[in-house]
């Protein structure tokens, strides 16, 4: 057809076609190909694929895509592996070991690590070679060989670029833990950029798997949590709520799985939630917000540490996330966190009309303090 104006060029998708969608080329195909001879050549020596600290399902993905091309390589994580990384793993019946002894390896191929803290007590100095494989955008400067590309939403793509790179084929269960591990990093595809939703699309495209096959490798044993569904029950039941404007913060009270509360509240239309997790020897507050909440400028990293030092605690943490620790009456630090909050959502929210409704209780009308002490 002669239908393109001269010297526009043609669209075409830039990377690899693999069914309908595309995976990008790698940004640095010559640095990535030094990585990969390494792997090779350290075949006989071993070969040390090493995620950070609580691998979680992106590092885990990464980890498993890279044994599916490299079959010599084994697998490890720094301390610990989260629990979906480990579902992940069970799935596709392959086993990461956990503070590995690593002086017995040729090469270490750190994955989805930005810092040295994040693999080790900081310091490398006594590990064989090793490479860093990363898509951190806050990447520290490491003193070794790595290769980092921040517009990969997830490690694991670029382990797939790699596999592509020796013209592997694909197959199901690199599908799987590549559309886990992209799941996982973009908080369900709700930061994702077009170049995810691609390798996903690349992914279901050349295999026969369903996302279903997926979420269900992902989060299907929280079905058969009782546990931690009779929590998230019973913080629904404990919660308090103050309205502000018309935005919600919400407090209550579990024993445990308290971030897991702390989700169900917000997807049951909270938009601040504090949790305590009240035990015989200790108190813990989660608190997680909305995004539209921390662009009004709300950091709870910040109030969380206010709250400590009002009540002679530790607190800390992220815009989103955060927590606090140590001793009180939970009771009342929910509502100085219910209160604190409330202000400080009005003083942001200028310009929108705001007015404080009285604290609302549970459903059933009994005092919170009734059931307190009765969590699962
Ligand atoms: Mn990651």
């Amino acid at each position: 057809m002669s239908g393109t104006p001269a010297g526009r060029p043609v669209p075409r998708p830039d990377g690899w076609a693999f069914g309908r969608g595309i995976l990008p080329y790698p940004k640095d195909r010559a640095l990535l190909w030094n990585l990969v001879s390494e792997m090779i050549d350290g075949r006989e020596g071993g070969v040390m694929v090493y995620a950070h600290h609580n691998a979680d399902l992106d590092a885990v993905a990464t980890a498993l895509v890279l044994k599916r091309t490299f079959p010599w390589v084994k697998l490890g994580a720094f301390k610990s592996i989260s629990t979906p990384g480990r579902k992940l793993l069970t799935a596709m019946k392959e086993e990461m070991a956990v503070d590995p002894d690593l002086t017995i390896f040729k090469l270490v191929v750190i994955v989805d690590s930005s810092s040295a803290l994040q693999v080790s007590d900081g310091n490398l100095s006594s590990w064989p070679r090793h490479w860093v494989l990363d898509h951190h955008a806050e990447h520290e400067r490491w003193g070794t060989e790595h290769y980092n590309d921040p517009n990969m939403g997830a490690c694991v793509e670029i382990a797939l670029q790699i596999a592509m790179m020796t013209n592997l084929p694909l197959d199901r269960e690199m599908a799987v833990a590549g559309i886990a591990g992209i799941i996982a990093d973009t908080g369900k595809f709700r930061f994702a950029r077009a170049s995810d939703m691609s390798a996903c699309s690349f992914l279901l495209n050349g295999s026969d798997v369903r996302m279903e096959d997926v979420l269900d490798v992902i989060e299907g044993e929280e079905y058969f949590d009782v546990s931690k569904k009779i929590a998230q029950l019973k913080a629904m039941r404990r919660v308090q709520f103050q309205k502000v404007g018309d935005q919600i913060v919400a407090t209550s009270r579990v024993t445990s799985f308290e971030a897991a509360a702390a989700r169900a509240l917000l997807v049951a239309g909270a938009d601040v939630v504090f949790i305590a997790a009240d035990r015989p020897d200790e108190l813990r507050i989660s608190s997680r917000a909305k995004p539209h909440i921390l662009r009004l400028g709300v950091h709870l990293g910040n109030f969380m540490d206010e709250i400590g030092k009002l009540t002679g605690n530790e607190g800390g943490g992220h815009d989103g996330a955060a927590g606090l620790n140590g001793k009180g009456n939970a009771d009342k630090i929910l509502s100085l966190c219910m209160k604190k909050m409330a202000e400080e959502i009005e003083r942001r929210s200028r310009g929108v009309k705001v007015k404080h409704e009285e604290t609302l209780g549970p459903m059933d009308g009994k005092k919170a303090s009734d059931d307190l002490r009765s969590d699962g």
